[in-house]
Order: C-alpha cells, then structure tokens, then sequence
C-alpha cells in the first residue's frame, strides 16, 4: 500500500510542489484525480471529508488529510529529513519564502494564468501581470547570485516557487527562457533532479482547471 495519496489535477502547479517533493525523494506515492471543473472542491461532503478550504493539493498522510503546500512541504521535510531547514537561520528563510511564494508569486502567477483565459477586462489582467512579473524579477534577482534560493543544494523553496513555471509559455503567458535567464537556468537545475518530470506527466489525473493548454 503506497503510504501517501495527493489530491490533485495536472494543472495544478501547488499541487505539482508537493508531487515535486516526493518524486525527488524517492516517496512512493500515488495522484488522486479531483474533478475540479466539475466543482468537486465546492461540494460540501468533499469540504467535510478532504479539505475544509475547498483546495486543493491535499496530501492524505498516515489517515489525516494535510492541505496549503507550503504547511505539506515543511511537513515532508521534518518528516523525511530532506529538503529541508539545516539551522534556524534556514528555517527563517524557508518560511520567508514560502510566504512569499503564496502571496506574491503564486498568488498573481497563478492567477495570472487563469484570469487570461477567461478573457477578463484588459486592466485587471495587466494588473496581475505587472505583480507576476515583479515578483519574478525579484526572484531572478536573487538567483543571479546562487544556484538554489538557499545556496548551493535545493530545498523545499525552491519546489514552492518553480511550481507553475514548468507549464507551458503558451499557457501562462511568460516567456521565462526569453525574460528571466537566471529563473530559466535554475529550472533547468531543478529539471535535472532525479525524480523530476513536467506537471502533466507527474500528475495524469483529474478535471482540468479553466487554463489554455496547448498541443504538448
Ligand atoms: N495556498 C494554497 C493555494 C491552493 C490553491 O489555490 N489551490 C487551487 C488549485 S491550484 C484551488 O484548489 N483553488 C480552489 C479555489 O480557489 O476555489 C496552497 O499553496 O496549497
């Protein structure tokens, strides 16, 4: 019996953070396909029985239901020793970032992606885009000068942040190779973990989330 179970569908790049993280460390586990579109997430009994926040990724663990990726990947990490904090300083910058993370990048990246295929108005989306690409600049920043957000070895950081920039360009809307050199060799660092496969790939389950998907 595999020992853990993610709720999740391919176009989910928070699930695709915590499918990241078992994939690069060995964890056998297995996709639970959620019918998304459908509204399963919005059905009470789902809500009661899975994830009162109604989101997804969950990660079922030893019979609790685990949610919010960033909680999961620390989660993991303590549990499994890997990919972790190695001092408090670290376990400072870990939470630093993963805040960061939800609010800023994810938060406009993601919703950058969606928002674009539902043809909103012109200036909302321009909004969102100038956040995505704000927050992606800063992290460019930072990784000009190192090859993991934390230094030299990846941690759970980096899983956060790289999980909605393996989707395709023509999905999200941002040319990462052309735009954000630093960002696109240090997802190309991440690509080359052992473990490592692009989000469709990782995870064949579920009902799409209401984002453009291109031929590959
Ligand atoms: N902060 C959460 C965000 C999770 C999230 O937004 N999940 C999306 C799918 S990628 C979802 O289920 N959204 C449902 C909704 O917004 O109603 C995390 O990191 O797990």
């Amino acid at each position: 019996m595999v020992r853990y179970r993610l709720h999740c569908v391919g176009a989910s790049g928070n699930s695709f953070k915590v499918a990241l993280f078992l994939n690069c460390a060995g964890i056998d586990w297995e996709p639970v396909g959620v019918n998304f579109a459908g509204g399963e997430t919005r059905d009470p009994g789902w809500r009661a029985a899975t994830n009162e926040m109604g989101e997804i990724p969950v990660l079922e663990a030893d019979g609790r239901c685990l949610s919010q990726s960033g909680a999961i990947l620390t989660w993991l990490a303590e549990t499994h020793g890997v990919f972790g904090a190695s001092s408090a300083d670290e376990r400072f910058e870990v939470t630093r970032w993963l805040l960061f993370d939800n609010h800023r990048l994810t938060g406009s990246f993601a919703a950058h992606r969606v928002l674009q295929s539902m043809t909103p108005q012109p200036d909302v989306l321009a909004y969102v885009r100038a956040r995505a690409h704000g927050a992606l600049s800063i992290v460019e920043k930072h990784l000009a000068e190192r090859g993991f957000m934390l230094g030299e070895r990846p941690t759970i950081v980096d899983f956060s942040l790289v999980g909605y920039l393996y989707y395709p360009a023509e999905e999200t809307g941002f040319d990462l190779c052309a735009a954000f050199p630093a960002i696109d060799a240090w997802r190309r660092r991440i690509a080359a973990l052992p473990g490592w496969k692009p989000p469709y790939e990782m995870m064949p389950v579920g009902n799409s989330l209401p984002v453009l998907r291109c031929a590959t």
